[in-house]
């Protein structure tokens, strides 16, 4: 029985530089092609016949991975809370891309905000649905604003004045004069994979995401 041609979709941005080791520790090796960051190729064959890898946006890879286009992928749990999927599950933890998703505001506000009087904010993010979750909880109607980035631009626009993104070392925030001032999720990379292809092709799927739990070292 030969096995059938499998995708996994990877970030193409920040998170596809952790994923080279990891990648290498599962011996996942990908044609030259692969590494060059200007290449406009978007399909890369592997070491493996029955592995390619295609390289997209970080939304994006959850997208193919959800509706089977993909069979295997790469994305962190801010992405994959954010759409909520039903067809994607998230067996592994990588232990990458770790960062978290935040509230943040101009640091003078922050000093005297009161939530007590919030009943309608506006909030400029990229995760619309994680932040009128996270502030439904708190009894609280968030207006979104979506951005596709720089929402640390925002604020001192007069766009909105909290905004909602990730945040790891805080210097971008720093640099645009913003505090956190709430943390919505703990974020990190993770295995995810489609469950129709898990269904179709149970062995060969358990076989890649078992290759990647020990690639990862957990
Ligand atoms: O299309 P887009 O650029 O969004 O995605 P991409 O295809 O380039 O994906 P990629 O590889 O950049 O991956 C994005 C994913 O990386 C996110 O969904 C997270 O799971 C993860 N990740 C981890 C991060 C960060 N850390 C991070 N710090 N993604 C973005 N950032 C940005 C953040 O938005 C902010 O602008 O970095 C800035 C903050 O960094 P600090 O260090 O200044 O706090
Ligand atoms: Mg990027």
């Amino acid at each position: 029985m030969s096995d059938e041609k499998l995708i996994l979709a990877v970030p193409k941005g920040r998170i596809l530089d952790e994923l080279l080791p990891l990648l290498a520790a599962c011996d996942i090796q990908p044609e030259a092609d692969f590494f060059e960051k200007d290449s406009r190729k978007l399909r890369f064959e592997t070491n493996h016949p029955d592995l390619d890898i295609i390289r997209v946006r970080a939304f994006d890879a959850a997208t193919f991975t959800a509706f089977g286009a993909a069979h295997l992928g790469v994305a962190g749990n801010d992405v994959i809370e954010e759409f909520e999927y039903e067809g994607i599950y998230a067996p592994v933890d990588l232990g990458i891309g770790q960062c978290r998703l935040s509230v943040a505001m101009p640091k003078e506000e922050a000093a005297q905000d009161d939530p007590r009087r919030w009943s309608h904010i506006r909030v400029a993010t990229k995760y619309p649905h994680l932040t009128r979750k996270h502030f439904a909880a708190r009894g609280v109607q968030a207006e979104c604003i979506k951005l596709s980035g720089a929402m640390e631009l925002a604020p001192s626009m007069g766009l909105a004045r909290r905004i909602v993104d990730l945040v790891s070392t805080g210097s971008t925030l720093k640099a645009n004069g913003l505090v956190e001032v709430d943390k919505i999720l703990d974020v990190s990379a993770r295995l995810i994979v489609s469950r129709k292809a898990l269904k179709t092709m149970p062995g060969q799927m358990q076989r890649w995401i078992d290759i990647f739990r020990e690639g990862a070292g957990v």
